[in-house]
């Protein structure tokens, strides 16, 4: 075999099935995180890793994982992922054949089916880069924008209207962190579930200016324990987008559908594959 002649280890579909056990096990033990679960946060890091990618030069993208170098981490937009490549650190440790690139990736669709959502098609293959190959400041968005900023960094990555608000669904889960991004809260009362509670909430709460210190963003009427920010309202205020958020939150099986495909080319944005082989997906099985 190959791994005979040269001496590297060609992993195998069980070998990452053996890399998503152990993050499913870590996640389950380190239930004591945010609001129970490292799982968000792991969905972030993939999404931020992937959400560099410029079509036009071919630059950015999950195939290099550049966010492990300063000036890419230290990036506004990265702080406290840290967070979730800490969680990682034992996982590259135990199984260092594989790169940091999958590993973040794999994580990431880990993080997605273990909190109960749809089953996310894995192809491995990319390449840890170094430094040089950290992208510039401004590539992912900026909150405190509206519709037109939106579309401005997905249509740069190859993304539709479409895709933008079935992207957009993510964020069912996790919260904003004053220390982070500087925003505070949860979008849902269910943040360690994916569901297509996001859309359902956009439309059904009436949302009021937050009143506080901190950076512009939105609260719920009833509770004021929820946010939005403004770069989500944005779904709602422009038509084009929200005919998608009324079909999203009318049927959850075709957010599940959408968001399973997006998020795919997502994480594959700028992943040279074999051309010839196309490389078959594995499905990872999840934790019963
Ligand atoms: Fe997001 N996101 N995101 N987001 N995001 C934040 C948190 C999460 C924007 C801004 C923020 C996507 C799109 C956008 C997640 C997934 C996705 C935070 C809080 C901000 C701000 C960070 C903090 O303080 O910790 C903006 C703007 C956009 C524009 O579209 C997309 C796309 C995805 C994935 C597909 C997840 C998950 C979180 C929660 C992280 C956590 O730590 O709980």
């Amino acid at each position: 075999s190959a791994s005979e002649t040269t001496g590297v280890f060609v992993p195998k579909q069980e070998d990452y099935q053996k890399v998503y056990d152990d993050i499913a096990a870590l996640l389950q033990e380190k239930d004591d995180y945010d609001d129970g679960s490292y799982g968000p946060v792991l969905v972030r890091l993939a999404w931020h890793a992937s959400g560099t990618y410029d079509k036009e030069t071919g630059t950015g993208g999950s195939n290099g994982a550049t966010m492990r170098f300063a000036p890419e981490g230290d990036h506004g937009a990265n702080a406290g992922l840290v967070a979730a490549r800490d969680f990682l650190a034992p996982v590259k440790a135990k199984f260092p054949w594989i790169t940091y690139s999958d590993l973040w990736i794999l994580a990431g669709i880990c993080a997605i089916q273990e909190m109960q959502g749809p089953t996310i098609p894995y192809r491995p293959g990319r390449m840890d880069k170094d430094i040089a190959a950290c992208t510039p400041d401004g590539r992912l968005p900026d909150a405190s924008q509206g519709n037109k900023h939106l579309r401005g960094i997905f249509y740069r990555m190859g993304f539709n209207d479409q895709e933008i608000v079935a992207l957009s669904g993510a964020h069912a889960l996790g919260r904003c962190h004053t220390d982070r991004s500087g925003f505070d809260g949860p979008w849902t009362f269910s943040p360690t579930v994916v569901t297509n509670e996001y859309y359902k909430l956009l439309l059904n709460e009436k949302w009021n200016w937050k009143k506080w210190n901190g950076p512009k963003q939105y609260e719920d009427k009833s509770t004021k324990t929820l946010m939005m920010l403004p770069t989500d309202m944005a779904l709602v205020s422009d038509k084009a987008f929200k005919q998608w958020v009324d079909k999203y939150a009318k049927d959850e099986g075709l957010f599940f559908k959408d968001f399973a495909a997006v998020i795919t080319k997502l994480f594959e944005l700028g992943v040279p594959f074999d051309e010839t082989t196309q490389q078959t997906p594995i499905i990872l099985k999840p934790t019963a």
